[in-house]
């Protein structure tokens, strides 16, 4: 493949009104909503087919971690009566499956150009206008789209992160990633050698299904994960015919919660409330309905934190048989919640299998790859099979692997050299008409991201119809609205256990040389959705609003 890098002249005339990059759960809902308010689109996509993180990560076990009922759109209360989930926890295959049919019932599929990857796009003041670029393959010329909106929908963890491990590339065998797992074919286990390194919730989640066929498995274990039960089999009927009565009142109930999931009402007391028999009853009472995070109402504050992670690390080591695997599988350096939890029934219970085998490399650390497999400080592990489950350059990889220019050329690497600096999470200043749905500072993986996506579109959607109603070619944050929304994310990761001081991808920190900022906010969904309303109903007092250069329409407000 070849990139078009030139930059192209500014065109004064739009092609359409919004163009929306990435087919996931944002970009389809996006494209909908942008045709539903009489505005024309264009997507593009570089999978051959819809839906983001779930078209690529299609390794086998991969599944959605909360439950389906929640984890799905909600604007058609049509989609939530007919769809039948099979699982309280779908399997990748379904929730694709589920959202072509969304595209499909939405008729957005021709709006999209699939296999298209977007290379650079540059916002001209002159004309108010994005000019996307598309690179070109050997058998398509890439594509010149001008528009007058632009909605990133790339997702948050779609960047793959590329092991810097020496030797990688001379490695003989099969080598594959979870994040780029081949979709024409099943990958064959059976009777091999397989190496997985990784251990956050892809590799959680393969390592059980690699195992049932594997002569061995070798888990490469950099740091131990919190791993607590998950939910699964058919979904209660009665609780799905509730929810089906009146979805709207569902979609409006889940933007009042903390994580944008319905309440389960497990936690009913404080911590401080209860003596230490109440706090072992309330903790494994939560173990047992599969959410031990939820023991307490005020799980969030360091004491009732450090009894959960606490109870956590002891029922791991309960599941494991050889307690120095165990040892070595329980996360002792950070309180839950720090870096992302796993959920699984049959991870931890893997490692009772005589074929798989933990390879802890804080003792023993990888030194290179070879052609035969992997050597470590002790040993050389001959393997036939790596599997890569190294996770990804979370929320500003998929931004920076797009060449995107603001007002005076100025270029969104630079914006963000010291860490992503946004308002809302959605808009950047210097970047008008600008859309980023999932990026840094929003909820995001702190929440339900399908329950995000839906809230985050409307908002932009709403502020695009605001632009139009209102004669404004261009809206993006004031400076100082960035430097305020940046201090309260940090204020709130502040309260957080463990946030601020456990190396996590939430930080920024498995990317070697990556600018250590926290980039989720955690204030909760509720708060969150109100600030976006705020703005709404005010007329946006935290934007800078651009004018017309060409006068042709006459502006109705002083700029702010
Ligand atoms: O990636 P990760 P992931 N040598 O970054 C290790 C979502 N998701 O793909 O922790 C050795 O969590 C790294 O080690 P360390 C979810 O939000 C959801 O698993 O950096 N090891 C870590 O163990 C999740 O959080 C679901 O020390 C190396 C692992 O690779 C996010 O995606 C399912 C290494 C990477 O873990 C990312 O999850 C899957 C090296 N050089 C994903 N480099 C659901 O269930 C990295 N590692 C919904």
């Amino acid at each position: 493949m070849t990139e078009r890098t030139s930059r192209q002249p500014a065109s004064k005339q739009p092609n359409c009104d919004v163009v929306v990059v990435g087919a996931g759960f944002a970009g389809i809902y996006a494209l909908w909503q942008a045709r539903q308010r009489g505005l024309s689109v264009r997507g593009f996509e570089s999978a051959p087919d819809v839906g983001g993180t779930w078209y690529w990560n299609a390794y086998p076990g991969a599944r959605c971690d909360v439950p389906s009922y929640n984890y799905a759109y909600f604007f058609d209360s049509e989609i939530v009566r007919r769809w039948n989930w099979s699982d309280v926890c779908a399997y990748q295959g379904e929730i694709q499956r589920y959202l072509r049919h969304v595209a499909e019932r939405c008729d957005v599929v021709k709006d999209i150009a699939f296999d298209t990857k977007v290379s650079s796009a540059s916002y001209s003041e002159e004309t108010a206008l994005w000019t996307i670029s598309t690179q070109s393959t050997e058998t398509r010329p890439g594509e010149i789209v001008v528009c007058r909106y632009l909605v990133l929908a790339i997702g948050a963890l779609s960047e793959p992160k590329v092991p810097d491990i020496d030797g990688a590339s001379s490695f003989a065998g099969e080598t594959y990633f979870t994040s780029k797992w081949p979709k024409d074919r099943a990958v064959d286990f059976t009777g091999k050698r397989v190496g997985v390194i990784g251990t956050g919730s892809s590799g959680v989640q393969v390592v059980p299904e690699i195992a049932k066929a594997a002569r061995n498995v070798f888990v490469f274990q950099r740091t131990a994960n919190y791993v607590i039960p998950t939910e699964g089999g058919p979904i209660d009927g009665a609780h799905m015919s509730a929810l089906r009565q009146d979805p709207q009142a569902v979609r409006q109930a889940l933007r009042e919660t903390y994580g944008g999931n319905q309440p389960l009402g497990i936690g009913q007391h404080r911590f401080g409330e209860l003596d230490a028999q109440g706090r072992e009853d309330a903790l494994r009472k939560a173990w047992d309905g599969k959410y031990p995070a939820l023991a307490f109402r005020d799980a969030h504050l360091p004491e009732a934190n450090a009894a959960i992670s606490d109870y956590i690390r002891k029922k791991m080591q309960e599941i494991v048989a050889d307690p120095r695997t165990a040892h070595h599988l329980t996360p002792w350096d950070h309180p839950y919640g720090g870096k992302r939890p796993c959920r699984s029934d049959v991870y931890l219970q893997t490692f009772n299998k005589p074929h798989v085998r933990l390879i802890p490399l804080t003792e023993t650390p990888i030194l290179e790859i070879t052609p035969q497999g992997v050597v470590t400080s002790t040993e050389t592990i001959e393997l036939d099979v790596l599997v890569y489950a190294t996770g990804f350059d979370a929320i500003t990889g998929s931004v920076f692997a797009i060449d995107i220019t603001g007002i005076g050329g100025a270029s969104i690497r630079d914006a963000w050299r010291d860490g992503p600096r946004n308002y809302l999470g959605t808009m950047v200043h210097g970047f008008p008409n600008l859309f980023l749905p999932s990026s840094a500072m929003s909820p995001s993986v702190l929440s339900n991201m399908a329950t995000l996506a839906e809230q985050q579109i409307d908002f932009i959607l709403d502020s695009i119809v605001w632009l139009e109603e209102h004669g404004r070619p261009g809206l993006h944050p004031e400076p100082g609205s960035q430097e305020r929304w940046r201090e309260e994310t940090l204020r709130y990761a502040a309260r957080r256990p463990g946030a601020l001081t456990t190396k996590s991808w939430y930080s920024g920190a498995n990317i070697p040389g990556k600018p250590r900022v926290f980039m989720v906010y955690c204030g909760g969904f509720k708060k969150y959705h109100d600030n976006c309303l705020t703005e709404l109903r005010d007329g946006f007092p935290s934007y800078a609003l651009e004018r017309r250069t060409d006068h042709k329409q006459e502006d109705k407000r002083q700029p702010r």
